[in-house]
């Protein structure tokens, strides 16, 4: 297995000294050893792999030096247009390094929306003309290898990628690992809310560990999957899908369970909310101020006023809950008041190591919705 360290220093004695893009569980190692070693001006966590291939490209533009974008390969669809509208060669030629990585590869065990997605990568690379190098646990040839993609993407002025397989990195733990005091966990939170809701509301769930803990919930309580929609891929869209089916039920209650990356990822869309919803529409999000089920690397969760942002957006009305009571408390507004709704509600980092994952496949999960929603 490969040493982030060992990485990290190769990139930089090949002059790659600026870092972006969105963390991915695979690449959680190399990610966490960024964060802690390249120093905030050199490292920007961005919300959506298209924007940091737009940053990577200023940051060329003011330096004349590739920087790095790392992603998961789900990640790679956001970053295509800015990659083959901007960066390619036959557009503004902008050198550098995309690091990807590579879910769901052929012959090894993923989850439904990480296969598809891992087969056809390869393929989407090739026509996108784009030149790759794979990284896996047993290269041992990683400076020379860096050197070359190096050298290939700044003699074609064009982005370069270089894939990483499963285990290629070595364990590195986060040491700036910036942890908050506040009481309720995203699990308990999502227990609270199902819990004190009426019962017969519509929930769309964000990707990620919160649907996994959905769904486990209602495996605890002896639950139908029915009312949930769980939004394994797809990271940052699941407002939309709710706002798709809100406007068709206007008899029932959606609610958007979504965290703070995946609002961030396409923030665009709290505008259609906010000005477009009907009533019966209520956005949740839940803050930890990371990424906490790829790795809990930073995102700007806690930085930005998400209330001012709602109200802004149009929303009806924005609150915000820390507490088990404040949450209580606005589960009764959120209940009686007119939508669109935006709930805040600010939780601490923790998650369970032993956390399961969906047993019924995306297909029956939209089968049994899609009944219960026609019903
Ligand atoms: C387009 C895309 N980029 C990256 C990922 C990898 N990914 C899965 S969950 C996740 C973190 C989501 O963060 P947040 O919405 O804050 O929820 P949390 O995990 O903190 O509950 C990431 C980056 C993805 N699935 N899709």
């Amino acid at each position: 297995m490969i040493e982030p360290k060992e990485v990290y220093d190769s990139f930089i004695q090949n002059g790659i000294k600026f870092f972006t893009g969105v963390p991915d569980s695979l690449l959680k190692d190399f990610c966490s050893y960024i964060s802690d070693n390249a120093g905030n001006e050199n490292h920007v966590i961005s919300t959506n792999e298209g924007s940091a291939i737009a940053l990577a490209a200023g940051y060329y533009l003011a330096t004349s030096q590739p920087a790095l974008v790392y992603m998961q390969n789900s990640g790679l669809g956001n970053s295509v247009n800015p990659i083959l509208s901007l960066a390619d060669s036959e557009v503004y030629g902008i050198p550098m390094i995309l690091m990807i990585g590579w879910r769901g590869e052929p012959g090894k065990k993923d989850e439904p929306q990480h296969v598809k997605q891992g087969r056809v990568m390869l393929g989407i690379l090739d026509a996108m003309e784009l030149p790759y190098f794979i990284l896996d646990k047993d290269s041992d040839n990683i400076n020379e290898l860096i050197q070359n993609a190096v050298r290939l993407s700044c003699e074609k002025n064009s982005p370069v990628a270089l894939i990483v397989r499963e285990g290629a990195f070595k364990k590195y733990d986060l040491k700036n690992n910036d942890t908050n005091n506040y009481t309720l966990s995203r699990e308990e939170t999502i227990g609270l809310l199902i819990e004190n809701l009426d019962g017969d509301e519509i929930i769309i769930s964000t990707t990620g560990k919160a649907s996994r803990e959905l769904y486990e919930y209602r495996e605890r309580k002896n639950q139908s999957h029915e009312k949930d929609f769980l939004t394994v891929g797809s990271m940052g869209h699941s407002s939309q899908i709710a706002l798709g089916i809100a406007f068709q039920k206007k008899n029932k209650k959606v609610y958007v369970i979504d965290g703070d990356g995946a609002l961030l990822m396409h923030l665009g869309a709290a505008a259609v909310c906010g000005t477009a919803a009907p009533d019966n529409f209520r956005h949740i999000l839940i803050n930890n101020g990371s990424h906490e089920s790829v790795g809990g690397q930073q995102t700007a969760g806690f930085k930005v006023n998400f209330l001012e942002m709602a109200k802004a957006c149009g929303y009806k009305s924005s609150s915000s809950a820390e507490t088990r009571d404040d949450v209580l408390k606005e589960i009764g507004k959120l209940k009686s008041e007119k939508g669109p709704l935006f709930l805040e509600i600010k939780v601490n980092k923790n998650s369970r190591s032993d956390l399961g994952r969906p047993t019924a496949s995306p297909c029956q999960n939209k089968e049994i919705f899609m009944k219960y929603l026609s019903d």
